[in-house]
């Protein structure tokens, strides 16, 4: 009887984690907590993180989802998904201070959705229904101003006002894959509507979906580490299995694996969400060398130097 570890060929994808915008997000909150002190609310979960939101809340974040939920002497920030237009407006008409950590490349899509609307078009926006992300920019327009399509099937249903007049957006956490499928439909459907180049989808979500393309046909199994309620973690996971890894599974951390489900594999492929921390992929690693004879093997398709500025003082609304 012999206690030496199964071989394991772990690839390690990058990038991974942290993209530019969760970054600012969070440092939005731990500075606003510096300058003005527990407790700081904050409207939705900053990321759809555990790990994360339990660390701010240790150090005197208040995790609330509506405005009505916030007092109104007290700081709140909006999460990086973004906010419909009337919720800064609500908070600036109760003279709330509040500040707005919405991604800047969730912004820009906000932008666009209003210059179509100023220009007379309908807009069509390729997203997920419920989603925050989705909400927020889809209420940068009056009510019924926008129609969503999630699916190639729901194009075929939509109630096109004025074919020239007509341009679409996207959600920024989407499969670039599915969604270019969606985008033909509608160019299909309607020759003339107008968008961005390709879609809306960020650099971050598209960089972390061609890692996992090109590691998961060689994996055994695809674990990518992020929340079950992490659109573009969960999209991870369905590049990861449409790229032909037979199994492929979202974990929040170590504690999640099902390890005897990996029983025999030879290679494993690991991943994280924009909103998932490294120190869980440094976790779930050596929960792999306790079991394993690991060797790491990098998989890089991209390099990544984007960053965004965050505010150096958090200004109080005028
Ligand atoms: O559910 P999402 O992927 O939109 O959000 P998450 O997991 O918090 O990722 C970072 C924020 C992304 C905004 O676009
Ligand atoms: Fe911004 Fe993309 Fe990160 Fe979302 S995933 S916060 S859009 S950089």
């Amino acid at each position: 009887m012999t206690d030496r570890k199964p071989p394991l060929a772990l690839y390690l994808a990058a990038p991974r984690g942290f993209c530019a915008g969760v970054d600012r997000a969070i440092k939005i909150v731990e500075m606003a907590l510096q300058k003005w002190g527990a407790p700081v609310y904050v409207r939705h979960e900053i990321v759809h993180n555990k790990y994360v939101v339990d660390g701010l809340r240790a150090q005197g974040a208040v995790f609330v989802e509506e405005l009505d939920d916030c007092p109104p002497d007290r700081p709140v920030i909006f999460s990086a998904h973004g906010v419909p237009k009337a919720v800064p407006a609500e908070a600036a008409r109760r003279e709330m201070v509040y500040v707005d950590a919405t991604c800047p490349l969730v912004s820009k899509v906000h932008i666009e959705a209003e210059r179509h609307h100023e220009q007379g078009r309908q807009m069509v926006m390729i997203g997920h229904a419920g989603h925050p992300e989705t909400l927020g920019t889809m209420g940068q327009l009056p009510d019924g101003e926008v129609i969503l399509v999630e699916t190639v099937d729901d194009v075929a249903g939509i109630e096109v006002r004025d074919p020239d007049a007509l341009a679409f957006i996207t959600q920024t956490t989407l499969s670039v894959d599915d969604t270019a499928g969606i985008v033909a439909a509608l160019k299909a459907r309607v020759p003339n509507i107008v968008g961005p180049h390709k879609e809306d989808i960020c650099y971050a979500t598209t960089n972390r979906q061609a890692a996992v393309k090109a590691m998961a046909p060689g994996c055994d199994a695809l674990l990518v580490i992020g929340a079950p309620n992490s659109s573009n973690s969960k999209r991870l996971v369905e590049v990861g299995a449409q790229a032909g890894c037979r199994y492929a599974q979202l974990v929040q951390r170590a504690a999640d694996i099902d390890w005897r489900a990996l029983e025999g594999i030879r290679s494993v492929g690991i991943t994280a969400g924009a909103s998932a921390p490294e120190v869980l992929v440094n976790e779930v690693i050596d929960a792999f060398r306790a079991r394993f004879d690991v060797t790491v093997k990098p998989v890089v398709t991209a390099e990544e130097n984007v960053e965004f500025k965050v505010p150096r003082v958090l200004r109080e609304p005028a």
